[in-house]
């Protein structure tokens, strides 16, 4: 890769699509090539995330303004990339981790670091003449089109309705396309849209565009996805259109250690066990996050269990870290990782986590945030990765459909990319 220059660094405070104040970057190289970015931010975060920097300052946005990031970004993160040449989109995030300093970016903010590094990304691509997706792909993978995850039904903290489990996804994993994919994820999510209306359900969204019905129970939203993926015309089945779960599970474990779901109360094993019950009645493949991020032993239990029949994603559990996800291989908790570039804060590190997964057999699955933004990078992550696998909310919402709607465009391109889930079933 031959040099570059970084010769402009701007950032401001936008609004995410929940409100709240994020950051938008924007990068330019000698030679005019820019890059810009959206920052992601989520609600139900894991404690080793990286920390974002907001303002604290009650009087504004109730203390949620990022224009501190934004100032580190244009002072001293801009002072120190300016003015020398680059080799590679991994030099500037390393310059970023050690102006930074700390092990979770709590200096510079997680926020500020990964907008700048995600506009690097594009900046560099564009310079090149590539796509992201072709930048960003190592040259041990090859590039596919990831089995979209549509949220259909939110709960947890992504919903005002009373259901613990944050996320009841359809994946059309046996779609012959990523067209077809994207048209199943419509057409079902219409489709049971039309039906908890009929039945009186209140059908507002949650934040990513999940319907947020009066569930309490996980069993009356799966008994409604099977439903409306049958009134739809496809088969729900775990080769067809397959029920992928994300509980979200540290947010509704009790001080005790045991957790609350519906109204009752389960230990760690009962939990795992409802889990394995639930995938005995319905077509369920994957679940994120089943138990808290803290509940190492419940995970092993977990794995042990369910490991063999199903994907089990850590998300809290892992963030994206690639020493957590070493930490994770090691103790053989779960098969699989969430990704989500904002939660470890560059690109480069999350390229990383990708890498350690894929060379030991765990899946990954390239994820959004509860708050985001039009900004598509995940979509082109997920291609360039070749997981196989992408998470980006509802097949609705401006901010949801840009990705949905880029990997369209994607495979319009390059009809010759294969669809689905990496071999190995995601692994
Ligand atoms: C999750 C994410 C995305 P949040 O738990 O997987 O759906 O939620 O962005 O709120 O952390
Ligand atoms: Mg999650």
């Amino acid at each position: 890769m031959c040099a570059f220059h970084i010769i402009d660094l701007g950032a401001m405070q936008i609004l995410d699509s929940r409100g709240r104040p994020t950051l938008s970057v924007t990068l330019t190289l000698a030679g005019g090539a820019t890059g810009w970015a959206g920052v992601p931010s989520g609600a139900s975060t894991g404690t080793k995330e990286a920390v974002e920097l907001r303002d604290g300052d009650t009087t504004r946005y109730d203390g949620a303004g990022v224009t501190r990031a934004a100032a580190r970004i244009t002072g001293s993160i801009f002072h120190r990339l300016k003015g020398r040449p680059w080799h590679s989109l991994a030099d500037v995030d390393q310059a970023l981790i050690e102006l930074d300093g700390t092990s979770d970016k709590s200096r510079l903010g997680g926020n500020a670091t990964v907008g700048v590094s995600m506009a690097t990304a594009r900046a560099v691509a564009s310079s090149h003449g590539q796509q992201l997706w072709e930048f960003l792909s190592p040259y041990t993978v090859r590039p596919r089109m990831p089995v979209p995850h549509f949220n259909l039904v939110s709960g947890g903290l992504h919903a005002s309705n009373q259901l613990d489990f944050q996320e009841f996804m359809i994946a059309p994993i046996g779609a012959p396309s990523m067209a077809e994919a994207v048209r199943a994820g419509a057409e079902i999510y219409a489709v049971l849209r039309r039906n908890l209306a009929a039945a009186g359900h209140p059908t507002g969204q949650g934040d990513d565009g999940g319907l947020a019905p009066d569930f309490t129970r996980p069993r009356e939203v799966l008994a409604a996805l099977v439903q409306a993926i049958d009134d739809a015309g496809y088969v729900p089945a775990r080769d067809q259109v397959a029920i992928a779960l994300d509980p979200a599970a540290s947010r509704f474990r009790r001080s005790d250690g045991d957790y609350q779901v519906a109204g009752e109360r389960l230990s760690g094993l009962e939990l795992i066990e409802l889990y394995a019950e639930l995938a005995d009645d319905y077509p369920i493949w994957s679940i994120e996050d089943g138990l808290a991020e803290d509940d190492l032993e419940g995970w092993r239990r977990l794995t042990d269990r369910l490991g063999e029949r199903l994907q089990l994603v850590g998300d809290d559990v892992f963030v994206t870290n690639p020493s957590l996800i070493g930490r994770g291989i090691a103790g053989e908790i779960a098969n699989a990782a969430l990704i989500k570039v904002n939660q470890v804060g560059t690109v480069t590190e999350t390229l990383q986590a990708m890498e350690l997964c894929r060379k030991h057999g765990y899946a990954r699955m390239v994820s959004h945030r509860s708050g985001e933004t039009v900004d598509d990078f995940i979509a082109e992550l997920a291609v360039a990765s070749g997981c196989g696998q992408i998470k980006a909310g509802a097949p609705a919402r401006g901010e949801r459909v840009i990705k949905y709607n880029r990997l369209l465009h994607i495979a319009s391109q390059r009809p010759d990319l294969p669809y689905g889930l990496a071999d190995g079933g995601g692994r």
